[in-house]
Protein backbone atom coordinates (compact mmCIF):
# COMPACT_ATOMS: atom_id res chain seq x y z
CA UNK A 1 0.00 0.00 0.00
CA UNK A 2 1.81 3.22 -1.03
CA UNK A 3 -0.02 5.61 1.78
CA UNK A 4 0.58 2.95 4.52
CA UNK A 5 3.32 4.97 7.18
CA UNK A 6 4.40 0.98 8.02
CA UNK A 7 4.94 -0.07 4.67
CA UNK A 8 7.24 3.09 4.18
CA UNK A 9 8.92 1.51 7.16
CA UNK A 10 9.29 -1.91 5.01
CA UNK A 11 11.06 -0.04 2.36
CA UNK A 12 13.39 2.11 3.88
CA UNK A 13 11.23 5.44 3.17
CA UNK A 14 11.08 6.41 6.45
CA UNK A 15 13.53 6.15 9.02
CA UNK A 16 12.25 3.44 12.34
CA UNK A 17 14.48 2.32 15.45
CA UNK A 18 14.89 -1.43 13.71
CA UNK A 19 15.36 -3.45 16.01
CA UNK A 20 14.69 -6.91 14.22
CA UNK A 21 14.19 -7.72 10.02
CA UNK A 22 13.89 -10.90 8.22
CA UNK A 23 12.21 -11.57 5.12
CA UNK A 24 8.51 -11.82 6.70
CA UNK A 25 8.93 -9.53 9.83
CA UNK A 26 10.05 -6.25 11.33
CA UNK A 27 10.30 -5.38 14.62
CA UNK A 28 11.18 -1.33 15.38
CA UNK A 29 10.63 0.48 18.46
CA UNK A 30 7.49 3.04 18.90
CA UNK A 31 7.49 6.32 17.63
CA UNK A 32 5.78 7.36 21.15
CA UNK A 33 6.49 4.65 23.50
CA UNK A 34 4.25 4.02 26.40
CA UNK A 35 6.28 1.69 28.58
CA UNK A 36 10.31 1.49 28.73
CA UNK A 37 10.06 -1.14 26.63
CA UNK A 38 7.57 -0.10 23.34
CA UNK A 39 7.92 -2.41 20.44
CA UNK A 40 5.87 -3.23 17.53
CA UNK A 41 6.08 -6.50 15.48
CA UNK A 42 4.67 -6.25 11.86
CA UNK A 43 4.44 -8.48 8.91
CA UNK A 44 5.69 -7.01 5.68
CA UNK A 45 2.95 -7.85 3.96
CA UNK A 46 0.43 -5.28 4.32
CA UNK A 47 -2.45 -7.04 6.47
CA UNK A 48 -4.29 -4.07 7.44
CA UNK A 49 -6.54 -5.58 10.35
CA UNK A 50 -7.18 -8.54 12.41
CA UNK A 51 -10.79 -8.88 10.85
CA UNK A 52 -9.06 -8.89 7.46
CA UNK A 53 -6.52 -11.97 8.26
CA UNK A 54 -6.69 -14.89 6.19
CA UNK A 55 -6.61 -18.48 7.51
CA UNK A 56 -3.44 -18.55 5.49
CA UNK A 57 -1.89 -15.98 7.35
CA UNK A 58 -1.84 -17.75 10.27
CA UNK A 59 1.37 -19.52 9.99
CA UNK A 60 2.70 -15.69 9.79
CA UNK A 61 0.87 -14.34 12.62
CA UNK A 62 2.20 -17.23 14.97
CA UNK A 63 6.02 -16.37 14.00
CA UNK A 64 5.18 -12.91 14.83
CA UNK A 65 3.49 -13.38 18.60
CA UNK A 66 7.50 -16.23 18.67
CA UNK A 67 9.32 -13.21 17.27
CA UNK A 68 7.47 -10.75 19.63
CA UNK A 69 8.08 -13.04 22.84
CA UNK A 70 12.05 -13.68 21.45
CA UNK A 71 12.36 -10.10 21.42
CA UNK A 72 10.75 -9.45 24.67
CA UNK A 73 12.79 -11.46 26.30
CA UNK A 74 16.08 -9.97 24.56
CA UNK A 75 15.29 -6.65 26.05
CA UNK A 76 14.68 -7.82 29.76
CA UNK A 77 10.90 -8.88 29.75
CA UNK A 78 11.56 -12.60 30.09
CA UNK A 79 11.00 -13.03 34.36
CA UNK A 80 8.41 -10.08 34.69
CA UNK A 81 6.50 -10.23 31.34
CA UNK A 82 5.20 -7.74 28.76
CA UNK A 83 1.91 -6.93 27.75
CA UNK A 84 1.29 -8.25 24.30
CA UNK A 85 -1.19 -5.97 21.96
CA UNK A 86 -3.21 -5.93 18.49
CA UNK A 87 -5.25 -3.25 17.97
CA UNK A 88 -8.22 -2.98 15.59
CA UNK A 89 -10.01 -0.71 13.69
CA UNK A 90 -11.75 2.45 15.20
CA UNK A 91 -13.23 0.54 18.64
CA UNK A 92 -9.94 -1.06 19.20
CA UNK A 93 -7.53 2.20 18.80
CA UNK A 94 -6.07 1.13 15.93
CA UNK A 95 -4.88 4.24 14.23
CA UNK A 96 -2.25 2.61 11.73
CA UNK A 97 -4.13 0.56 9.10
CA UNK A 98 -1.36 -2.40 8.64
CA UNK A 99 -1.52 -5.21 11.50
CA UNK A 100 1.04 -4.64 14.24
CA UNK A 101 1.52 -6.36 17.63
CA UNK A 102 2.67 -3.82 20.71
CA UNK A 103 5.20 -5.07 22.81
CA UNK A 104 5.28 -3.36 26.11
CA UNK A 105 6.83 -3.76 29.06
CA UNK A 106 9.79 -2.94 31.69
CA UNK A 107 7.31 -1.45 34.47
CA UNK A 108 3.80 -2.87 35.66
CA UNK A 109 1.01 -1.77 33.32
CA UNK A 110 -2.65 -0.84 34.20
CA UNK A 111 -5.31 -3.11 33.87
CA UNK A 112 -8.67 -2.90 31.97
CA UNK A 113 -6.43 0.10 29.84
CA UNK A 114 -8.98 2.85 29.78
P1 LIG B 1 -2.16 1.60 16.99
O1 LIG B 1 -2.89 2.64 17.77
O2 LIG B 1 -2.31 0.22 17.60
O3 LIG B 1 -2.50 1.62 15.52
O4 LIG B 1 -0.63 1.96 17.16
C1 LIG B 1 0.16 2.57 16.19
C2 LIG B 1 1.47 2.88 16.81
O5 LIG B 1 2.39 3.17 15.78
C3 LIG B 1 1.48 4.08 17.76
O6 LIG B 1 1.79 3.64 19.07
C4 LIG B 1 2.54 4.99 17.24
C5 LIG B 1 3.29 4.13 16.24
N1 LIG B 1 3.74 4.84 15.07
C6 LIG B 1 2.98 5.56 14.21
N2 LIG B 1 3.73 6.08 13.23
C7 LIG B 1 5.00 5.66 13.47
C8 LIG B 1 6.23 5.88 12.79
O7 LIG B 1 6.34 6.54 11.76
N3 LIG B 1 7.34 5.31 13.35
C9 LIG B 1 7.28 4.55 14.48
N4 LIG B 1 8.43 4.03 14.94
N5 LIG B 1 6.13 4.32 15.13
C10 LIG B 1 5.00 4.88 14.63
Amino acid sequence: MSDCIFCKIVKGEIPAGKIYEDEELLAFHDVNPQAPVHFLVIPKKHIPDVMKLGREETPLLGRLLYKAQELAAELGCAEKGARFVINCKADGGQTVDHIHCHVLGGRPLDWPPG
